[in-house]
């Protein structure tokens, strides 16, 4: 074993500027540590490279520098992986992290009390520059709201996190597409005591972001991957049920419609309304909620997504009638019967289409899909 103690990986895109900065900053902050400075550059041929070798003079610094590949995630690995501490960290180059959190962080991880910690925004003490546009705020809101079921951190999107090195191991089945990498790791390393450490953030002054519009909807993406991985039969069932839901709108108009505007009785609306609902209903949940698993051909799963989606409906109708004609109790609620058919049609069909329609893959396809994706 080495005898360093922590290491700090900076994935690098374009930061000459920041580069001899973010360096004397951590080495003051962990005079007396034992530490490396690992930058992970994507090739940005900015002079980088020949400004770490300077500083590698006088502070343990050095940079890989990839050209086969490009993007912040698979860098921050590439970081770990060749990282010699018994902490890493990683954190942005932009000095929006403050090296001064380092050690507090450090200090948490080997308290025992914590076995993933988080330079965190949003807990009490965290801060950030107040020129933050409302967009940009809300945004992160949003973002920071929708990965809460996932772990109880306040702020999950942080790019500055540490943990012990030896943990990493257990982070099977990484899929290091995403921009949130640490939350990747988090989450998929199951980590069982998360924390965070309150820290100011600081906008960058020198460079530009990279958060773009398609990182934001590559964020949904990884996402939906992350509470597949933590909930996989949830977070299916709400897919399901989403799709369901505006099935059931297109449902409604197509039959309000076919009486005001085709004259037809209510029984036929009925009858004819279901086809283009339990359709739509088939393309997304093949789209969406069950993207994952087997694409048989097309006709043949519509057809059996049909055939499952009558029976769901015959066992919703069954419900209504059985409780509004013998339950006295739904005799007198007859929405609740409607709502509870409706939940029994739903479970039914997700049954059936989980076992029949849209099939597991083995997982052999699975792995050789994401060799393929990377
Ligand atoms: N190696 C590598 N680093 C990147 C890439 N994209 C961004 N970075 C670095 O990752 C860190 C975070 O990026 P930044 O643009 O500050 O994102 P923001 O803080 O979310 O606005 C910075 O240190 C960037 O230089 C990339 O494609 N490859
Ligand atoms: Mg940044």
């Amino acid at each position: 074993m080495s005898d360093i103690k922590i290491s700090i990986v900076i994935p690098t895109y374009q930061e000459v500027e920041n580069i001899p900065l973010i360096c004397e900053q951590i080495n003051t902050s962990l005079a007396g540590e034992s530490f490396e400075i690992i930058f992970v550059d994507d090739n940005s041929q900015d002079g980088s490279y020949e400004a770490v070798s300077k500083i590698a003079n006088h502070i343990p610094a050095q940079i890989i520098v990839r050209t086969e590949e490009r993007g912040l995630s698979t860098a921050v690995i590439t970081g770990i992986e060749s990282a010699q501490g018994e902490y890493v960290v990683v954190m942005d180059c932009d000095l929006s992290h403050p090296s001064s959190a380092i050690l507090p962080m450090i200090e948490k991880l080997a308290s025992g009390r914590n076995d993933f910690v988080v330079g965190s925004r949003y807990i009490q003490g965290g801060s950030f520059d107040d020129d933050w546009g409302f967009f940009r705020l809300l945004n992160s809101k949003i973002a920071t709201w929708l990965a809460l079921p996932l772990c109880h951190i306040k702020d999950p999107m942080s790019g500055f996190f540490a943990f012990q090195r030896q943990q990493f191991k257990n982070c099977a089945h990484l899929t290091p597409t995403g921009y949130k990498i640490g939350l990747e790791i988090m989450v998929k390393g199951e980590f069982s005591a998360p924390g965070e450490h309150p820290i100011h953030f600081k906008d960058r002054e020198h460079g530009e972001s990279k958060l773009s519009l398609k990182e934001q909807f590559l964020y949904l993406r990884h996402l939906r991957r992350l509470y597949r991985f933590k909930y996989p039969v949830t977070s299916e069932f709400a897919q399901f049920g989403l799709v369901g839901g505006t099935g059931f709108v297109i449902d409604s108009l197509i039959y309000f419609a076919l009486q005001a505007f085709f004259g037809l009785g209510h029984n036929l609306s009925r009858a004819i309304s279901f086809w283009p609902a339990a359709t739509w209903n088939w393309f997304w949940n093949r789209t969406i909620t069950f993207t994952h698993r087997e694409k048989t051909g097309h006709l043949k799963q519509w057809l059996s997504f049909l055939a499952t989606s009558l029976a769901g409906f015959v066992m919703n109708f069954g419900t209504y009638t059985t409780l509004t004609s013998y339950v006295p109790f739904f005799i007198e609620n007859k929405f609740i019967a409607l709502m509870l058919g409706v939940l029994v049609g739903m479970g039914f069909n997700f049954m059936m289409a989980r076992i029949f329609v849209f099939k597991e893959l083995d997982e052999e396809i699975l792995e050789e899909e994401k060799e393929f994706h990377h």
